[in-house]
């Protein structure tokens, strides 16, 4: 069977749940499950023979965890390990006419900037992997439980491009359809169509009746084939064991469900067992495939948005862009990210849907510094970007690390033009702006243009490159140097929407070139293209001229829903304020994840006030809100990171100023550590600091640290006051845990704790000897327990 051809023709049927299946079979808690290939293959071959006795056409390998990164330290080599599940599941599969897909799980570690696993160590882990499936004889590739689209684009690039397999790939999401570095699905859906993966969709998280309600949006954006694979309900557990409610009858019938709902291909992940997939396959394998829709949509994406072409016209902030403007010049050349970062975040406030990032200078090393700036950029703005550039070089390098489906600026009808830029496209996935001129230049009429459009989306086909990702820019010429400029532009625009049915664009600026008061012309040129049906403005979002006409033609054209945007912009402001710019404060800095402008803020305070002042108003509130909006789901994993980051490097500022105040000779020792499980280190830091400052000496055994180190460090040193932080709920039972190993074997050694989510009472219960709410109250700890005072 070869599985592209057999899709849509009739349900096709993954297998179930494989690592618990082999914890029934004995497995313990922290072994590792790929191991069993060479231990027990004949266990794994009876799961799968069963699986593929209970009608499964697709069965996966147990190599779930098998890369270089989790399979380490086990003694084998990864290929060793691949190739024999390889072989064990053909064994399974033989004498049946189910395919061996070879799985590939996450590595278990986070990517830069949010984790220390590098986009390029990444795919090499991947390719090594995807490599040895296929020569073990895999008949395809499945990419699953991806929580991190940019993981799982490193993945899906090492399975393209190391091997010749169908691959598929399926993410885990929340129950709002988030993946745990927030986005959602329809930004996933972008980024895997742009990459051409075969088949797409869900998997573990929870059971088929969560799926089934997430399946409306992803069939909405989805073109490929759609597979669902739950697990058997949501996990729980009860007496420290794992447990999966859903029945095979109860599974099967909402699975029944999800084909109609237009999933082809369906199957079980955790919990999930022989019984679940034979109960399915009864069901559904007489239902016809729903018609997969092709949807059409031009579509980009970042890692957490999708911005889609067609339903309101998009706005490309043009700031990052150095010609002209001398500032961004300077700040390229003196590597100033954070110069670029508020350019980024100001548009953004003022309205941008998508940021130009363009680094062209012809002293720099493009690719490089075209690289940092994306990455830079998408780890404090959420938007998607265009990768600005004429050097192709530096268009690769950019698209291969760009987090999700960018656009890309630009192609144009010379066939030297297209010969480099469509491979790229079609490789790495993107929109690209394709520009009305060849090598005879810029038609002067829109019949012209119109040619050369036709030319440049013909020739793309041939590349297996849609119309629906290619935008046309019809090119503004200023009408300062021709009357007809504008008219030419602007019918060109109108020709290419209605008769080639594709999205067009325009740099709106170039139009006044050479003329006075150019905002007047640009607003008036920017709502006369609109109306001719542009569907995306290269614009200066913080021109006030520009985004008035924009809000205004959105509410007259109907674009903007009972003028709710227009209203939310313009009721109770001043018709002439100023967009925001400036100086930000720490407060917003760290909000907004800003390192360099954290620091700078955090100098600028100290001149006038006092340190753990700055921390007290400015600090911390900005963190709880980053918390309270984390908890909320309005930011996500990537943004509390770089807050976090922007906190820290106020701090080193502001400690300098703390440090050296007080006594010169070192008192009492005082351990501190933040409990096992939590990476929570910030608050630690402070008391430590302050604790320093107080003349104790501090021995920090950082964070993450189990009961037994901190026991053994006090020991050793005969310490007689630890402060412990915890900062989660479920660390808490490791605070709790530590106290009673202290109390345990060093009697008189006391437990300070401290930490966002205890309270006093909390605090007593867990037996500690002291809480307290801030640092200072740590410092008035340790002075009435070394002065005597303290009592019980
Ligand atoms: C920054 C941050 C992070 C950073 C941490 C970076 C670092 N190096 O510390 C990163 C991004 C890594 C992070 C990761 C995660 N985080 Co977080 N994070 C936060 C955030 C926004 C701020 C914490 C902070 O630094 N506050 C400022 C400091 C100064 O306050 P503090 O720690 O309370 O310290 C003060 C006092 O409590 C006291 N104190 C502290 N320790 C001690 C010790 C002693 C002895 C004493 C006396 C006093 C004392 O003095 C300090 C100064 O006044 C909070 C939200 C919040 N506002 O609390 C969420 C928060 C703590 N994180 C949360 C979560 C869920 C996570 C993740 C699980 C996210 C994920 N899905 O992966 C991971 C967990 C990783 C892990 N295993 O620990 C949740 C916890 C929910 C809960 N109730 O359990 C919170 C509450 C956010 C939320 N609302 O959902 N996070």
């Amino acid at each position: 069977m070869r599985i592209l051809d057999e899709l849509g023709k009739r349900i096709i049927f993954f297998d179930g749940g494989m690592g618990t299946m082999l914890q029934q079979k004995g497995l313990a808690a922290g072994e590792l499950p790929e191991l069993w290939n060479l231990t027990h293959p004949e266990l794994i071959t009876e799961i799968q023979a069963q699986y593929c006795a209970a009608g499964a056409d697709i069965i996966k390998t147990n190599t779930f965890g098998a890369n270089e990164i989790k399979l380490s330290e086990c003694g084998h080599s990864v290929e060793e390990i691949i190739t024999a599940a390889v072989q064990i599941a053909k064994k399974a599969a033989a004498g049946t006419n189910a395919l061996v897909a070879m799985d590939i799980g996450p590595t278990g570690k986070l990517m830069k900037p949010l984790g220390d696993l590098a986009f390029e160590k990444a795919y090499a882990v991947f390719s090594q992997a995807a490599a040895a499936g296929e020569k073990a004889g895999a008949d395809l590739i499945l990419i699953e439980t991806m929580s991190d689209t940019y993981e799982c684009k490193a993945a899906v690039l090492a399975a393209k491009q190391n091997t010749k397999l169908p691959v598929f790939v399926t993410v885990i999401v929340d129950e709002k359809g988030k993946l745990l570095t927030g986005g959602d699905i329809a930004s996933a859906v972008a980024l895997l169509e742009g990459l051409g993966v075969d088949a797409l969709g869900l998997n573990c998280g929870f059971g088929p009746e969560q799926m089934k309600k997430l399946l409306p949006q992803l069939m909405s954006c989805c073109s490929v084939p759609v597979i669902i694979n739950p697990n058997a309900g949501l996990p729980h557990s009860i007496g420290g064991e794992t447990v999966f409610d859903v029945k095979p009858a109860e599974f099967s019938a909402a699975m029944k469900e999800i084909t109609q709902g237009g999933a082809w291909i369906i199957g079980g992940c955790c919990g999930t067992t022989p019984a679940h997939i034979s109960a399915t396959v009864q069901l559904c394998r007489d239902i016809q495939p729903v018609p997969q829709e092709q949807k059409h949509l031009t579509v980009v994406s970042s890692f957490a948005k999708a911005v889609s072409f067609g339903e309101k016209p998009v706005l490309i902030g043009e700031r990052i862009n150095p010609t002209g403007k001398s500032r961004l010049k300077q700040a390229l050349r003196d590597n100033d990210m954070d110069y670029l970062l508020r350019e980024g975040i100001t548009q953004q406030q003022n309205g941008a849907h998508i940021l130009d990032v363009n680094v062209g200078l012809p002293e720099i090393d493009e690719p490089a510094l075209l690289q940092r700036a994306v990455t830079e950029i998408q780890s404090v703005v959420d938007l998607p970007l265009q990768i600005d550039t004429s050097d192709t070089t530096a268009m690769e390098a950019a698209m291969r690390i760009y987090n999700g489906k960018p656009l890309i600026n630009s192609v144009n009808g010379k066939e030297e033009s297209m010969r480099a830029i469509f491979p790229l496209v079609k490789r790495y996935g993107g929109v690209v702006i394709a520009l009305t001129l060849d090598e005879d230049g810029i038609p002067t009429t829109a019949k012209g243009r119109f040619a050369i459009a036709e030319k440049i989306v013909k020739t793309a086909a041939e590349y297996g490159i849609d119309k629906k990702d290619i935008i046309v820019d019809t090119l503004a010429m200023t009408i300062s140097a021709g009357q007809e400029n504008a008219a030419v532009t602007l019918n060109a625009v109108r020709m290419i929407r209605e008769n080639l049915g594709v999205h067009t664009s325009l740099g709106v600026s170039n139009i006044s070139f050479g003329l006075p008061q150019r905002e007047h012309i640009n607003a008036a040129f920017f709502t006369m293209a609109l109306q001719n049906g542009l569907s995306v403005a290269i614009v200066n979002p913080n021109s006030a001229a520009m985004m008035d006409a924009y809000f205004a033609y959105c509410a007259l054209s109907g674009a903007d829903n009972q003028c709710m945007d227009y209203i939310g912009r313009y009721s109770g402001q001043k018709a002439d304020s100023a967009p925001p710019s400036g100086e930000l404060s720490l407060n917003a800095a760290v909000v907004k994840g800003l390192k360099d402008s954290a620091r700078a803020a955090a100098e600028k305070l100290l001149e006038t006030e006092e340190p753990l002042h700055i921390i007290n108003t400015q600090m911390i509130p900005a963190l709880d809100q980053v918390g309270k909006d984390f908890e909320q789901g309005v930011l996500f994993l990537p943004q509390l990171l770089m807050s976090a980051e922007a906190a820290k490097s106020a701090f080193e500022v502001i400690r300098g100023k703390m440090s050296g105040k007080g006594e010169q000779v070192k008192k009492e020792k005082i351990i501190l550590a933040t409990v096992k499980g939590d990476v929570h280190d910030i608050g630690k830091n402070i008391v430590k600091v302050l604790l320093e400052n107080y003349s104790y000496d501090l021995i920090d055994l950082g964070r993450d640290v189990s009961p037994e180190k901190v026991v053994e460090a006090a020991e050793k040193d005969g310490v007689k006051l630890v402060g412990l932080s915890a900062l989660m709920t479920t660390t808490v039972t490791n605070m709790e845990e530590t106290i009673r190993q202290l109390h345990a074997r060093l009697p008189d050694c006391k437990v300070m704790v401290g930490g966002a989510v205890l309270t006093p009472e909390y605090a007593k219960q867990i037996h500690a000897d002291s809480y307290s709410k801030d640092a200072m109250g740590a410092v008035h700890y340790a002075q009435k327990l070394f002065s005597g005072n303290e009592s019980h």
